[in-house]
């Protein structure tokens, strides 16, 4: 399962918003698990096409896509230096794929801020800047012994030394390790070498910006903004309720995991039937034969073909026979590439 670790000053908001994404989180008999450990949440991907086709289907049950969230401690300067949980706050988010921050440009004197001041992009800026030189200790320890292997001459292992000498040139005028792009054409082994790395900067980011909301707030360039203590207090009023109070229909929290979902490059394709309707993650780019892998590993060994319906076309039909009777029913081989809402049945063989 892909993972989101909440990132930020302290006092920032993320625990609160930690304890919003749980209290949401549907406990359920078909759902794996909710709160792992105190600082580790599964929460479901809020999806509109798994409640309509369980209505078309009339599914015992129902089960959503998951993300799990990490609320990590926060941080401060010279934490790259073991100041404050230091590198044990640091090794937490190399464990996550995407990093949340979480800033806050709300201004209230009753909650301290660690530098006595309310400046969302300076506080972007001391984040960086240690996940940077936390990623420069990481790589500069492991740069003597990759030059050690390369007298050998393997030429994998001097691409690996150049791919970390070109990444640290970068950390070390202090650009995140993504700023490093790969050629398309990179060999397979050298791009998930990279990626073992686990390099803070070279993970997907996402800003949020804490607000107030009818507050004073401080501009902030931020992907997206909530008020998250607010939020956390009216988790369960109606989307009127909402509008009444001046805020979007769709809860803050709900969109944010739908572009944490969307960050880590995850699509949905869904099954449906009485028993159940399921929404599956996949990486966006997936062939049909690799989807029916995560279904179960034996379909991926024993795939003949996918009967895929869009969830457009299932829905205007209103089931799948008459989708099938209209035509909108396509048999995909092995290299179909998975869309997102695909709404699917995979034809196996025996094994
Ligand atoms: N006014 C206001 N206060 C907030 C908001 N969000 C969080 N707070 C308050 O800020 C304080 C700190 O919030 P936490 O969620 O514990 O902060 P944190 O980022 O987890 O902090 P650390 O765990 O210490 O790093 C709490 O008293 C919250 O009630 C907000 O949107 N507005
Ligand atoms: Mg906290």
């Amino acid at each position: 399962m892909f993972s989101v670790g909440l990132v930020g000053l302290p006092n920032a908001g993320k625990s609160t918003l930690f304890n919003l994404l749980t209290k949401l989180s549907v406990p359920a008999e078909n759902f794996p698990f909710c709160t792992v450990k105190p600082h580790s949440g599964i929460v479901s991907v809020p999806d509109d096409r798994v409640d309509m086709l369980s209505t078309i289907s009339n599914s015992e049950k129902k089960v959503y896509a998951t993300i799990e969230f990490k609320d990590i401690a926060g941080l401060v300067k010279n934490a790259h230096q073991g100041a404050g949980l230091g590198n044990q706050f640091l090794n937490h988010i190399r464990e996550v794929d995407l990093v949340l921050l979480v800033v806050r440009a709300f201004e209230d004197e009753k909650i301290i801020h660690v530098e006595n001041r309310v400046s969302p992009q300076e506080d972007e800026e001391i984040l960086m800047m240690e996940m940077t030189l936390a990623d420069q200790i990481s790589l500069e320890k492991m740069l003597p012994k990759l030059q050690k292997e390369t007298r050998n001459g393997d030429p994998m292992t001097i691409a690996k030394l150049g791919i970390a000498e070109q990444i640290l040139n970068k950390l070390v005028n202090l650009q995140p390790a993504s700023n490093f792009v790969l050629n398309e054409d990179t060999d397979k082994d050298l791009i998930k070498w990279r990626k073992s790395l686990n390099l803070l900067t070279d993970k997907p980011i996402l800003k949020l910006a804490n607000i107030s909301h009818g507050g004073k707030n401080i501009d902030y360039d931020a992907d997206f903004a909530m008020d998250i203590k607010l939020e956390s207090e009216i988790v369960d009023i109606t989307e009127e309720e909402r509008e009444e109070l001046g805020l979007e229909k769709q809860s803050g929290v709900n969109k944010m995991i739908q572009q944490c979902y969307q960050k880590l490059g995850l699509a949905t394709f869904l099954t449906t039937g009485p028993t159940e309707t399921r929404a599956w993650t996949f990486k966006v780019g997936w062939t049909a034969q690799m989807c029916a892998g995560i279904i179960h590993s034996d379909f991926e060994k024993t795939f003949i073909n996918a009967e895929v319906i869009s969830y457009h076309d299932f829905l205007v039909c209103g089931s799948r026979k008459e989708a099938i009777e209209s035509g909108k029913m396509r048999i995909e081989g092995k290299s179909y590439i998975m869309q997102d809402g695909d709404v699917v049945e995979f034809k196996v063989g025996a094994r």
